[in-house]
């Protein structure tokens, strides 16, 4: 009987030794090492509505012409986007007003919405000028972390932020994050990443948070320490400020398109070794959030254990020749 037994675990064992390595046999010969960055004709241009010409967007290669970008993913957003994008825009008109050689452009991308987020966007465009405000519009829905790449390659900035259009995140605490960015990276060619967190407020969302979003909190720190990140508290936080010299290596490296993109990127500039710096912001939690807590949950569980598997076995490789800096 047990003879038996123990046969049969050695069956089970062996079996699952030849399913793990057929599994990575498959992921290094079906997966693309480097990201297939995909964009379509119509989403290489933004409309400015002064002159009803289409234009053409500048490169994230192309030398840095002004301060700061600021790109807003919008996905169907029509409700929340404009106290969002009124808080932004008074806050950079404020500094550009104190600051004269601060000059800043806000990149809205519509992650193909199928409400009314291009057209509520576009009226800050006519209102602020297609110089400051530009609305990227994706014909194709790609995720989170898709449609913040392809706004960082469509930037000007040599400081570059991306926050999210709920406007969850004081837009006044960029001060604190610039000045975070700048003692790591004084100028846009130095690597630096200065990272908006809300780790310090976790004790109070415990408080106001269900069981078992606690739980599914916990258990999904435990995972990113476990797979990917372990240097950075909260890595999820929809405010992240880079300098160029980083966007350009982490957005054309990164393949994760949904929402564990933030971790990928963080994982990326743990392994590249960028200066990073966790900077405590004010949040409030918005109404709205499209993430349904248990199934994303899940979908972000196996994507971390799906980015750690496919670094660790170079199915996905970190896009080493980066171009000459300009
Ligand atoms: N749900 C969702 N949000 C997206 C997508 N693409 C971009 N976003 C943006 O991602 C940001 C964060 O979304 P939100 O629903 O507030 O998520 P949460 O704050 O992390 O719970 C917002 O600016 C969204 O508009 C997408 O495909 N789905
Ligand atoms: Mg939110």
């Amino acid at each position: 009987m047990l003879a038996l037994l123990l046969q049969l675990c050695g069956y089970l064992l062996g079996l699952t030794v030849l399913a793990a390595f057929l599994t990575i046999i498959v992921l290094l010969y079906k997966t693309q090492p480097y990201p297939n960055i995909k964009r379509y004709k119509d989403e290489k241009f933004y409309l400015d509505p002064d002159t009803i010409k289409t234009i053409a967007f500048p490169s994230l290669d192309d030398p840095p012409t002004l301060e700061l970008s600021v790109i807003v993913p919008a996905y169907n957003e029509q409700q929340r986007l404009p106290a969002m994008l009124d808080e932004c825009m008074a806050f950079l008109a404020q500094k550009s007003q104190q600051q004269p050689d601060f000059s800043y452009e806000v990149i809205v991308v519509s992650d193909g919405s199928s409400d009314a987020t291009v057209s509520v966007a576009l009226k800050y465009s006519k209102i602020h000028g297609a110089d400051k405000f530009r609305v990227l519009e994706l014909v194709e829905n790609r995720g989170k972390g898709g449609a913040v790449r392809l706004g960082m390659l469509s930037a000007r900035g040599r400081q570059l932020l991306f926050a999210d259009a709920d406007g969850a995140t004081k837009f006044a605490d960029y001060d604190k994050l610039a000045e975070a960015l700048s003692s790591l990276a004084p100028e846009w060619r130095h690597d630096g990443i200065a990272i908006g967190s809300r780790a310090h407020l976790e004790d109070e969302s415990i408080a106001t948070r269900s069981f078992l979003r606690t739980i599914l909190m916990h258990g999904f720190h435990t995972l990113v320490w476990i797979f990917a990140v372990r240097s950075v508290r909260d890595t999820q936080c929809g405010f992240k400020l880079f300098t160029r010299a980083t966007a350009r290596k982490l957005f054309n490296s990164l393949h994760v398109q949904r929402w564990a993109f933030d971790v990928e990127l963080l994982y990326l500039a743990e392994r590249l070794q960028l200066p990073m710096s966790e900077v405590a912001v004010r949040w409030t939690e918005i109404e709205g959030s499209k993430l349904s807590p248990f199934w994303s949950w899940l979908q972000m569980g196996i994507d971390l254990f799906m980015i750690w598997l496919r670094y660790m076995v170079g199915a996905w490789r970190v896009a080493a020749s980066q171009k000459k800096e300009n």
